[in-house]
């Protein structure tokens, strides 16, 4: 089975393009199957890519194509009990995922399907991911999967439907794209500067504050006299009132989350809501 050169670095388990020795030990494997592998192909590209390159990341993209035996390499069929649209077919995903299976550890891999019935990806969700071995992404397309292969892979995988938010795609690849990105980029070693993690949004629940750079006055508009201050202090309240006003205004969900604001934390909230 041709496992799609440009894209994947080669099986996720062995990558093929790289023989370095720390290649033969990745910190995460993953399988990506789809029959629209091209679409992955972004992911060779910046941080990821390097990790890939590195070993630190194994990434092979399977086309399900591959495992068909029909002239047409079909991989949909009409649902039964009629109504609009394809069906993708139980036997072309277990050769893909027992091909995959066969190229792991002989531990249980998690099993990410992308669907708009699965849970609600979140940074939490992400950060658990990140902790774990081998991950396999099953791209679906059409009205989505025969449930029954869905059900057997629940025996052989840690099964998760994953729903990247509440609209509607048209295939699992982007959904997939979204979380190896969100994930990848917490495994250590992947990203230069592990502070920029630990600083980045819904990392502690709260918005970024917003950012400026030279020149100091652009087009008539100044940048905040604080950040020039050089008093370091006070730019750090300034940037924890901005975070705050931020979320209060575009996502006071995430603000009745947090537990542990502070005195500060709560008189700035509170002016902010008296100005508004
Ligand atoms: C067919 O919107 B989605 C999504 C939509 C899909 C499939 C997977 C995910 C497969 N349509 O998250």
């Amino acid at each position: 089975m041709s496992e799609n050169p440009p894209v994947t670095g080669g099986d996720a388990a062995a990558p093929v393009t790289d023989t370095r020795a720390e290649a033969a030990d990745p910190r995460m494997s993953i399988d990506v199957v789809s029959i629209f592998p091209e679409y992955l192909a972004g992911l060779q590209l910046s941080l990821i890519g390097k990790a890939v390159d590195r070993g630190q990341l194994g990434l092979a993209v399977h086309d399900l194509r591959d495992f068909t035996f029909d002239r047409h390499n079909t991989v949909d069929d009409s649902p039964y009990g009629g109504g609009a649209g394809m069906v993708m077919k139980a036997e072309p995903w277990a050769l893909a995922l027992e091909h995959v299976l066969a190229g792991g550890s002989g531990e249980k891999p998690t099993l990410i399907v992308p669907s708009p019935a699965g849970a609600v990806f979140d940074q939490r969700i992400a950060e658990d991911l990140a902790s774990r071995k081998h991950l396999v992404f099953a791209c679906g397309r059409y009205e989505g999967i025969d449930q029954r292969v869905i059900d057997w892979a629940g025996e052989h995988f840690e099964l998760l439907p994953m729903s990247i938010g509440d609209y509607v795609l048209n295939g699992g690849e982007v959904a997939s794209m979204v979380m190896i990105e969100a994930v990848s980029r917490l495994i250590p070693g992947i990203i230069g500067n592990p502070e920029s993690l630990t600083e980045e949004s819904h990392e502690d629940g709260l918005l970024e504050y917003p950012i400026y750079t030279k020149p100091a006055e652009w087009r008539g508009r100044e940048v905040p006299e604080i950040l020039l201050s050089g008093n370091h202090a006070a730019i750090a309240r300034w940037r924890r009132d901005r975070r705050l006003e931020r979320t209060a205004e575009v996502r006071p969900d995430l603000l009745a989350r947090l537990t542990d604001l502070s005195k500060e934390d709560l008189a700035a909230i509170e002016r902010f809501e008296s100005e508004r």
